[in-house]
């Protein structure tokens, strides 16, 4: 038997992450691309101190109370809505995240769907792969401006920032948010953002960006009413959680030229994408793939192991959820 800490890594991850853990921990690791069912991942996680998870796999009170010996996830995601924290701190079991890292590439994620939809980016590939272009005509796709458009932010944490900062700096646009907290007074100007109420923020925007995390506060953020408030030549992306779009309410409205595009890089259910949206032309879509550069992936996978080894041998994790189970 070893000495060593156990930890389960619950999916296919870098080779050499897998290296690095395997040099101070019992490693034992999902080769799989597959999520594991919550009970395959109980089984896996019995006996063990650590689990590396990748944002999805459901981190709960009947897991933890089946896994008595477990002290350490550690999530591959900035986005955590797959643990259960009250029932972690409960249990004394360290949740830690993957922040910072992937801000600026995730906000780049968002920047590459908000000009995909506006200005149909994707639309034009399937229509020309399709060889409906045969002529030029003035009215062939044309979408909507992004540089000097009002761009409108849900969500203001470190990734909305970052877009605003694109969106200010970059293509000149007015900037508008809503979130849970204002900013401080020097944190709204470093960003150039206007603070307004959420049904402003909707009616003003050219562009909405939604950059929230999935919380019973958050669910369907954006519906029908929101929706119907946005101008028809208005533009919605989500990066942040799937659920916090009601996706069948956006492809109602998409539908029936109630706004004027989307472009969404999650989805309630995901794999699984709803299928009114995929019979949506005015929609651009990726498979959550915003935070998915190699520099960024590899990062957030090395954080993620420097959190498990770091509890594990020291005491010590780089960004914990719940700090309070350290003491
Ligand atoms: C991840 C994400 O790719 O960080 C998050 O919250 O949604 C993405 O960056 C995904 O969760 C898998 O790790």
């Amino acid at each position: 038997a070893s000495a060593k800490p156990a930890v389960f890594v619950a999916r296919r991850i870098f080779p050499e992450v897998i290296e690095k853990l395997s040099a101070q921990l019992d490693v034992s690791h999902n080769q799989a691309d597959e999520r594991l069912s919550p009970d395959e991942l109980i089984a896996r996680v019995q006996g063990k101190q650590g689990v590396f998870t990748t944002g999805s796999e459901r981190i709960d009170a009947r897991l933890l109370a089946a896994c008595p010996g477990l002290r350490i996830c550690a999530n591959m995601a900035v986005g955590y809505n797959n643990f259960d924290v009250p029932a972690m701190t409960a249990a004394g079991v360290l949740a830690t995240n993957a922040p910072d890292v992937l801000t600026e590439t995730t906000a780049d994620g968002g920047f590459a769907l908000l000009m995909a939809a506006a200005r149909r980016v994707t639309e034009g590939e399937h229509y020309l792969r399709a060889g409906r272009w045969q002529r030029w005509s003035y009215d062939m796709l044309v979408g909507q401006d992004v540089h000097g458009a009002t761009l409108g932010i849900f969500g203001m944490g470190r990734i909305g920032q970052a877009i605003a900062r694109r969106g200010a700096l970059g293509f000149g646009m007015k900037v508008l948010y809503h979130n849970r907290t204002r900013l401080p007074a020097d944190e709204e100007a470093a960003v150039r953002a206007e603070y307004v109420a959420k049904d402003v923020l909707l009616r003003r925007a050219d562009h909405v960006m939604v950059v929230l995390p999935l919380t019973p506060q958050t669910r369907h953020y954006v519906g029908a009413a929101e929706l119907a408030l946005m101008k028809p030549s208005a533009t919605l992306v989500n990066i942040g959680r799937g659920g916090v779009v009601d996706d069948a309410a956006l492809a109602r409205a998409l539908r029936e030229g109630r706004i004027a595009a989307a472009g969404l890089d999650v989805f309630e259910g995901e794999p699984q994408v709803h299928p009114e949206l995929l019979a949506c032309s005015n929609v651009a879509l990726t498979p959550h793939i915003a935070s998915a550069s190699l520099p960024t992936r590899l990062a957030m996978a090395h954080l993620a192991a420097d959190n498990l080894i770091g509890y594990l041998l020291h005491g010590q994790a780089q960004t914990p959820i719940n700090p309070e189970v350290m003491a």
